[in-house]
């Protein structure tokens, strides 16, 4: 078995390869959740779903959220009675928020909630949320801290930012079922996400980085040169205190990788890195880069 950390775009790019190429059952995505936002009264789980909705075969990989041919019928007429949906929702999507908000009212487990959602889907790989606790991640700017999406969708990312902060009321803790799909694992592979906002709030939930010191980890950089290869990396770098690149990835990891991969193409040097091409463009693409992970697996 394999467990992935992930956020909302570059490893489920991996993932649409790894479920090729490797027994379905075999795979556990442990995914970041202080991304989550309650939105008209209903919960979005940005990553969750997307990693949902890819297994599901419905994600709409045009933007790599939201399901694929979704309409935006609710969101329209919301948008036109004056309700400020800053995020563009699908109305199928928006009935997965539904169910999922009632499910958090009447007191279930992010965790258990998400393992009913896949179930609905007839999803066969396994997505555990990082926790079952609510963290958010801000970023500091002139405004004050405000939400991530915030930052990211209604500001387009444009604001100057000069800090990135986790806020929750408890300390997140890992859940149990994640920590046991870390301990059945042979590898764990920290995909392509945003080290910042995807990867280090998994690798910050009480648990996690400890059960990875047992295991074998395998991380694959984000970045080419000091460009991300998608969403907002570099700023994010920059505002948490590393280099936007491939080393700043690695220093992010702070010793926990066993295996360092970076893009044929990145003119950085992280010291006996493998080297791959993780442009992911397409399916062949991502399958590629999957065999090869699998075969460094293998190597561990
Ligand atoms: N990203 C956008 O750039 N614009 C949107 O309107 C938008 C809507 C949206 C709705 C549901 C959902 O699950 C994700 C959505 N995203 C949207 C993506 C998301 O906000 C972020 O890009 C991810 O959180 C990054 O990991």
């Amino acid at each position: 078995m394999i467990t992935f950390l992930s956020g909302g775009t570059g490893t489920p790019k991996l993932l649409r390869g790894m479920q090729k190429v490797m027994d379905r059952h075999e795979i556990a995505v442990i995914v970041n959740t202080a991304e989550d936002i309650w939105i008209s009264g209903n919960h979005i789980s940005p990553d969750v779903d997307t990693v949902m909705y890819l297994f599901a075969g419905i994600l709409n990989t045009d933007t790599w959220w939201g399901v694929r041919n979704d309409t935006f019928t609710t969101h329209e007429e919301a948008t036109r009675l004056g309700i400020d949906e800053f995020l563009t929702i699908g109305d199928k999507d928006r009935a997965v928020h539904l169910a999922r908000g009632d499910m958090l009212r009447n007191g279930m487990r992010l965790t258990n909630i998400t393992t009913i959602l896949c179930e609905c889907f007839g999803v066969r790989e396994t997505v555990l949320p990082m926790t079952d606790t609510e963290v958010t991640t801000q970023v500091k700017t002139d405004l004050g801290l405000i939400h991530f999406q915030e930052y990211w969708i209604r500001a387009k990312g444009l604001i100057e930012i000069q800090d990135v902060v986790r806020s929750y009321r408890e300390p997140p803790k890992a859940t149990d079922e994640a920590l046991a799909a870390i301990e059945a694992s042979d590898v764990v592979v920290i995909g392509p996400s945003n080290p910042i906002t995807s990867i280090l709030p998994i690798l910050s939930c009480d648990g996690i980085k400890q059960a990875l010191r047992n295991k074998p980890v395998i991380a694959v950089s984000p970045f080419i040169g000091n460009a991300p290869i998608s969403g907002p990396a570099g700023a994010l770098m920059r505002a948490a205190g590393f280099e936007p690149s491939s080393i700043g990835t690695f220093n992010c990891y702070s010793g926990l990788t066993d295996i360092f991969i970076q893009d044929i193409r990145d003119p950085v040097e992280v010291n006996h890195s493998s080297r791959f091409d993780t442009l992911m463009v397409d399916d062949e693409k991502s399958i590629a880069l999957a065999q090869e992970v699998l075969r460094l697996a293998g190597t561990c």
